[in-house]
């Protein structure tokens, strides 16, 4: 059994939020149904095709554990299902433009009339306010939601990350929504709205940066390299390269092979409680005792001095060597993994973390399992659907048309 087995879940998700929302629903075993425009279909279906003919990875990577139904939901008949669809599920998501559910005649008040236990979760690119209207993609979010300004190095542009925080992150944020909603509805019998704002979850991701404003009142930032540099600071958060965001100083440093291999790099962190052991790795032994060296706040004026130490002594070793020498003694370290390694990764493939799925399309290709493990829920990732594959089976089987209800509907042109 799996922890969300027998809940109806009604996707009306595209491009990349809301689809990695609906996807985790289906690891955890919901019976999720893609509702796609016929012929059309999802827009990263064909967006950075690869394989000609086959669907994009970028469209299989977030959709595995699907059904995928094909529905023109602005034709009559096409509501028609679609209402019997609503009446039927537990969870609808979706993540259109602003208004586009409203526009379809589906509001927030026509589906609690039809299923007032519908739990509706939508994602938008801001709340209510002045951008309430926008349509947003990933790295407008980073942009709005203070990733990029606090991002790069303090005398280049705004940077965004490769993580993607404003899509994957919001989905990641809507699917928590979703199921303590579930769960308040076990209580209430009643289903809620669930809302998550690109921007916000984006700032939730950099609340660290909203801490670091608000200390900026009492004075510098120590722990930003920049302080140490005597660089003065202004009146924002500003951007602090690789420094580590908390209160142990760490740095990206180069690794043996760096003049060739542009991922011979490690992170190093010089945490308070193993100063003494980082001495002795480095070579620095007299630096424990030396007063100028000794505590945190002596180092904090000197660790471009101290993480050039370091790095002279991580230029002698592989990133994998600085690892094996620095866990045992407790010294926090990771090495700069290449996507390339990480696909190779025997480990990450043992617990499912990275999987190989057959596409009867574009043959085997690796993508990533579910980042969260139930003891009592394994996940068994399915190859995303092709489009309008299930649009049978769920009229038939999910929603109860007779084959003549089913040939109508299909003359009617709304599949
Ligand atoms: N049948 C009939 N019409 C359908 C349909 C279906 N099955 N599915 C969608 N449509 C219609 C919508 O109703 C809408 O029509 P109107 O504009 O007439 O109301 C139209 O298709 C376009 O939908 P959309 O506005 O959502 O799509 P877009 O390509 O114009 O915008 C995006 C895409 C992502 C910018 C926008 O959906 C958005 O801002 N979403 C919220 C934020 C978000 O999730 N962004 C992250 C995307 S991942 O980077």
């Amino acid at each position: 059994m799996k922890a969300l087995e027998g809940v109806k879940v009604l996707d009306f998700t595209h491009v990349q939020s809301g689809p990695t929302c609906t996807q985790l629903l289906g690891f955890f075993g919901a019976d999720v149904i893609k509702v796609e425009r016929p012929g059309v279909g999802d827009a990263t279906r064909k967006q950075l095709v690869d394989v000609e003919g086959a669907d994009s990875l970028y469209f299989t990577m977030l959709n595995h554990n699907k059904r995928s139904l094909t529905l023109n939901t602005k034709n009559e008949t096409g509501k028609e299902v679609l209402e019997r669809l609503i009446r039927e599920c537990d969870i609808m998501v979706e993540n259109f433009a602003p208004g586009a559910l409203d526009r379809m005649g589906f509001t927030w008040e026509r589906i609690q009339e039809l299923n007032p236990r519908m739990i509706l979760a939508s994602i938008k690119g801001f709340g209510p306010g002045p951008y309430a209207d926008c349509k947003v993609y990933e790295n407008v979010a980073q942009c709005a939601g203070g990733s990029a300004s606090t991002t790069g190095f303090l005398d280049g542009p705004p940077v965004v990350t490769g993580a993607q925080i404003g899509d994957s992150g919001t989905g990641l944020h809507l699917a928590l929504g979703i199921v303590t909603a579930l769960y308040q509805r076990e209580q209430t019998g009643r289903g809620q709205k669930v809302s998550a704002a690109m921007q916000d979850g984006v700032l939730n991701l950099c609340r660290v940066k909203l801490r670091d404003q608000q200390r900026l009142a009492s004075g510098p930032l120590q722990e930003y390299s920049q302080f140490g540099e005597g660089v003065p600071f202004e009146d924002a958060t500003p951007r602090a390269g690789n420094d580590s965001g908390g209160g142990q100083p760490g740095r990206i440093l180069k690794c043996k092979g760096w003049e060739t291999d542009k991922n011979a790099y490690t992170y190093f962190i010089t945490q308070a409680a193993v100063w003494k052991n980082v001495c002795d790795v480095i070579g620095k032994p007299e630096w424990k005792e030396d007063e100028n060296y000794a505590t945190p706040k002596a180092r904090l004026t000197r660790l471009t001095e101290v993480f050039e130490a370091v790095e002279q002594w991580t230029m002698t070793k592989t990133k994998f060597e600085v690892m094996d020498i620095c866990n045992p003694m407790n010294i926090p370290v990771g090495p700069i993994l290449s996507m390339k390694e990480i696909a190779e990764e025997p480990s990450l493939r043992e617990t499912g973390t990275i999987v190989e799925v057959d596409h009867p399309q574009r043959g085997k290709y690796l993508t990533v399992g579910c980042p969260i493990k139930l003891s009592d829920s394994p996940v068994d990732v399915t190859r995303s659907p092709l489009l309008g594959e299930h649009t049978e089976e769920v009229l038939a089987g999910f929603l109860g048309y007779s084959s003549s209800e089913i040939d109508e509907i299909k003359a009617s042109g709304a599949v």
